[in-house]
């Protein structure tokens, strides 16, 4: 089944070679509107992201939005379900997945993630490489949990909520929406809506300029 990427930094590079590995999508190129490259991993760029109406008239069914940005991702991949393309979810080899697990259109589940018994991944989530999603966890939509991060059971993620790498967060917690966990924390309190928390134990950053 052919495939167009929407972006080329180094997102995608890494979403490329887990498709290549899953050899049931055939990429047929890359669109991105700044891009100076005109390959990314032998995948040629082929314009803007015009060209996805084009491309879909022409038989290309399946899109995946492979850019890191949390709001930019949830919007394109939002973009290209109403304009008649399929986002499936994305799961490499080396992942274990719970056959109790649900994973959201347009997720991608990195090498080496862990999800977790009756854990639900909401649409056009990252959980990246090597990241642990315990069993009852409820990731929200366009969330990304970086590389490492550790999730104990029944955590709640919000939308659009970036969890950095390495991150910790124990059994219940609640984050909310549009939150920053900096890399590192260990979360031991719920995260407000778009509050931006980091250190052991993880307190607000607001008022140090980050
Ligand atoms: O509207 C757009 C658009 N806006 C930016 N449409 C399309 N098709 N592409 C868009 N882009 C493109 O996304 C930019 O031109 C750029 O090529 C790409 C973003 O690339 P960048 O390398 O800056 O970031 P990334 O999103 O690939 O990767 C970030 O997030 C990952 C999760 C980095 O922080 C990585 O280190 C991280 N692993």
């Amino acid at each position: 089944m052919k495939m167009i990427l929407v972006g080329g930094g180094g997102h995608s590079a890494v979403v490329i070679e887990v498709i290549r590995a899953l050899a049931c999508y055939t990429l047929v190129g890359i669109v991105d509107p700044h891009s100076e490259a005109h390959h990314v991993l032998g995948l040629p760029v082929i314009g803007n992201d015009d060209r996805l109406p084009e491309m879909r008239a022409q038989g290309v069914e399946t899109a995946f939005v492979a850019i890191g940005s949390n709001q930019l991702r949830q919007r394109l991949g939002v973009l290209l379900l109403s304009q008649g393309f399929r986002l499936p979810a994305i799961v490499h080899p080396s992942a274990l997945v719970s056959p109790s697990a649900t994973i959201g259109d347009g997720t991608i589940i990195m090498a080496r993630a862990v999800i977790g018994a009756r854990a639900r991944v909401g649409a056009f989530a990252i959980v990246n490489t090597a990241a642990i999603i315990e069993h009852d966890n409820e990731i929200g939509a366009a969330a990304h949990v970086a590389p490492g991060v550790a999730l104990a059971g029944s955590v709640t993620v919000g939308e659009r909520s970036l969890l950095g790498i390495g991150s910790a967060v124990l059994p219940g917690i609640k984050i909310g929406m549009d939150a920053l966990v900096g890399a590192g924390a260990a979360v031991i309190a719920d995260v407000p809506d778009g509050a931006k928390v980091g250190g052991v134990p993880a307190r607000s950053l607001k008022g140090t300029g980050i």
